[in-house]
């Protein structure tokens, strides 16, 4: 078993053992510790009983339909007032233009806006499942779900059911920033407080829909303050489990003045290796590599981690505030991100469950020798899959598993089947390495 020199991330140690429920003085405990290695270590035996060698990865785009919101929070450098040069409104247009690539989330999330009606919000929705409609819909934090209820002058339940109706699959986790009302007189005084956040949370699980909390860390909280959010967001998924997933996010300071620096690497690491431990009920979580950056992003598949959000296309938020990331990312760099860290890349959808397992570089030739052409996208089918665990297990070992073929190139271009032509249960790869992640992202 493991050691700490740290007597109490080793009671921390013993208690997980013993398969005991970590408490608040145990999260302090982790967020506190010199020991960060021991930590990382510990998160990291925790995501592999978990999902094994596997890291999920998506194809998305990120809409943000506007940016001009009621809000003036003062950590958000998006926002903004009509009129301001940096205001921006999409049309339909731009937004059916902005998803009609082989995507399998879109992730809508934007301003409040002072005039829009809550049709514009729901034509949103109309317009991305009119054109892509393989794409699922994850759409609108509970700071947005709240807004249109009391716009509208409806329930909450009722807001849901004309944007379900209108595509809504799952909802984002953002707009929770930190449960303590002590910040929020600090950072955001209009916004919804958290126990508005839970309830819309609560109602949503409730009603099936799928959803995502986040942390917004590295700025005016505390410890205390960071465990405390992690406790109320573990009691409501014991009560519902309807989260999917639990994302840190790093705050990127911008022009905002409130703190001078991007919170560390290691303070990165330490968030998502705790936030692992204490949420032991939740199935997933994701390093967002827009707000950690890449390198640290990678890093964090070996403290817990095991999601590395998506493509993303253009992110606005974080980059509105100065993030040195890039705006997008290209599968074969989140792929190689992956590999990297020494896991294995699986595509999946918004809801987590499996598209494809990224097959060995033989397997690729393989496959575009016997079939020509192009694919859409890299997955493989049950059958072939089969193969490729052979080939691979023949020829390369599991962990060489790779998206590129030796010329460089992405698989994409190498792939036999396009996935539209692919049978849906056929989609499913039920491979030996494969079947522990296909349990647990289902
Ligand atoms: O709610 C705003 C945060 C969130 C800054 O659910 C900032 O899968 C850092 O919630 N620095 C939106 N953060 C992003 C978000 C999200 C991202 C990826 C995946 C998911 C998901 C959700 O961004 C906001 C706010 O908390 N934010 N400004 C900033 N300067």
């Amino acid at each position: 078993m493991q050691v700490s020199a740290d007597p109490r991330l080793q009671r921390v140690i013993d208690k997980l053992a013993a398969g005991e429920r970590l408490d608040e003085a145990d999260g302090l405990a982790m967020f506190e510790t010199h020991d960060v290695v021991g930590l990382g270590r510990l998160a990291n035996a925790e995501k592999e009983r978990r999902t094994g060698p596997f890291v999920a990865f998506v194809l998305n785009r990120q809409i943000n339909p506007t940016n001009v919101c009621v809000l003036s929070c003062r950590f958000c450098d998006f926002a903004a007032k009509v009129g301001d040069d940096h205001a921006y409104e999409l049309s339909l247009q731009q937004i059916r233009e902005r998803v009609s690539e082989p995507i399998r989330e879109v992730h809508v999330v934007g301003g409040m806006h002072t005039d829009w009606p809550f049709e514009r919000y729901v034509e949103v929705l109309d317009v991305i499942r009119d054109a892509n409609p393989t794409a699922q819909i994850k759409a609108y934090t509970a700071v947005e779900i709240d807004f249109f209820a009391h716009l509208e002058k409806i329930s909450v339940d009722e807001v849901f059911e004309r944007l379900e109706a209108a595509g809504m699959q799952a909802m984002p986790g953002g707009g929770a920033e930190v449960f303590s009302e002590r910040i929020r007189g600090i950072m955001y005084k209009e916004k919804i407080g958290h126990e508005r956040w839970l309830e819309i949370h609560e109602i949503a699980h409730r009603r099936g829909l799928r959803t995502n909390a986040t942390l917004l860390y590295g700025h005016v909280e505390t410890y205390e303050e960071r465990v405390r959010h992690l406790l109320m967001l573990r009691d409501l998924q014991d009560k519902t489990g309807g989260f999917l997933s639990f994302i840190p996010l790093a705050f990127q300071p911008g022009y905002t003045n409130i703190v001078s620096r991007q919170a560390s690497a290691i303070e990165d690491l330490r968030t998502i290796a705790a936030s692992r431990l204490m949420l032991d009920n939740f199935p997933h979580i994701k390093a967002y590599w827009v707000m950690l950056g890449a390198e640290t992003a990678s890093m964090a598949l070996q403290w817990g981690a095991d999601d590395l959000d998506g493509t993303i296309g253009e992110e606005l938020i974080a980059h509105a505030a100065l993030a040195s990331s890039p705006a997008g990312m290209t599968t074969h760099k989140l792929v190689k991100l992956i590999r990297e860290a020494g896991r294995l890349p699986v595509q999946r959808d918004a809801l987590y469950n499996v598209v494809g397992v990224y097959p060995a570089p033989g397997y690729e030739t393989h496959w575009s020798q016997r079939q020509g052409g192009e694919g859409t996208d890299p997955v493989a089918t049950r059958g072939e899959m089969a193969d490729a665990r052979a080939l691979d297990v023949e020829h390369h070992g599991v962990h060489t598993w790779d998206l590129v073929g030796d010329d460089g190139r992405e698989v994409r271009k190498l792939a036999a089947t396009p996935i539209d032509q692919v049978p849906e249960e056929e989609r499913w790869l039920p491979s030996t390495a494969a079947e522990p992640v296909v349990r647990e992202l289902a």
